[in-house]
């Protein structure tokens, strides 16, 4: 890593509990997420996953798509399940070069107009940082989890998430922005959210990542890969 990254990577996590809204139902339920930084910004492209100690089912059919359109990856960051594919169409006029160094899943796609590759599956949980090889600035991030309840957050730094029932889930939390040793912090440093009959929880993470030039930070980011 950079070490020039870590002004930008330090990282203030404290969790506040907004409000619970108690229903009677014993039921799927649903939990929304708000995640701020230091300034009271909204995060967007936060990855929310909820991580249950009872059995999970088996992956879901969501359609997963990493797309290029006018130079760019949308999403920016895409969390898929373990064991699920995704597509990389190219909605632009030009050729792209798909890639990714990562360790978790290593491919190289060349995408000309309207192509469709097959799909690639990511059986590995990680982080997986891709880029175009024709153009530098183009940057996403597949997040790979290991549980079907996650989401990101959208450009209200919100999140919902919809469980099958009430219980104990583990919370994980991650952005680009932040650093690994952080992510380790925020896995383990959050503590069970406890979900009740059929309860709506709203809980606000404060998470504070310090503000920099986003897109020459990214870039860097990804040539350590
Ligand atoms: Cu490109």
């Amino acid at each position: 890593m950079n070490t020039s990254r870590i002004p930008l990577s330090f990282i203030f996590l404290a969790i506040t509990l907004l409000g619970i809204v108690e229903t009677t139902h014993a039921a799927p339920i649903s939990t929304s997420f708000t995640i701020f930084d230091a300034e009271n910004t909204p995060v967007k492209d936060a990855v929310i996953q909820l991580i249950s100690k009872n059995p999970t089912p088996p992956s879901t059919t969501r359609k997963n798509e990493l797309s290029q359109k006018d130079k760019q990856f949308t999403p920016f960051v895409l969390p898929i399940q373990r064991g699920t594919s995704i597509v990389f169409p190219n909605y632009d006029d030009i050729q792209h070069h798909v890639y990714s160094f990562s360790g978790i899943k290593k491919f190289e796609l060349k995408l000309s107009k309207d192509s469709k590759a097959n799909p690639i599956t990511f059986e590995k949980p990680g982080i997986v940082p891709v880029g175009c090889n024709i153009h530098d600035w183009m940057l996403a991030y597949i997040y790979v989890v290991d549980t079907p309840y996650f989401s990101t957050t959208n450009s209200n730094g919100s999140a919902t998430l919809s469980l099958p029932s009430d219980g104990e889930y583990l919370i994980k939390i991650w952005h680009p922005r932040l650093p690994d040793e952080n992510v380790n912090y925020t896995k383990e440093g959050i503590t069970k959210i406890v979900a009740k009959d059929g309860t709506t929880k709203v809980i606000a993470l404060n998470l504070t990542i310090s503000t920099g030039s986003d897109a020459d930070e990214d870039i860097d980011e990804f040539e350590d890969y």
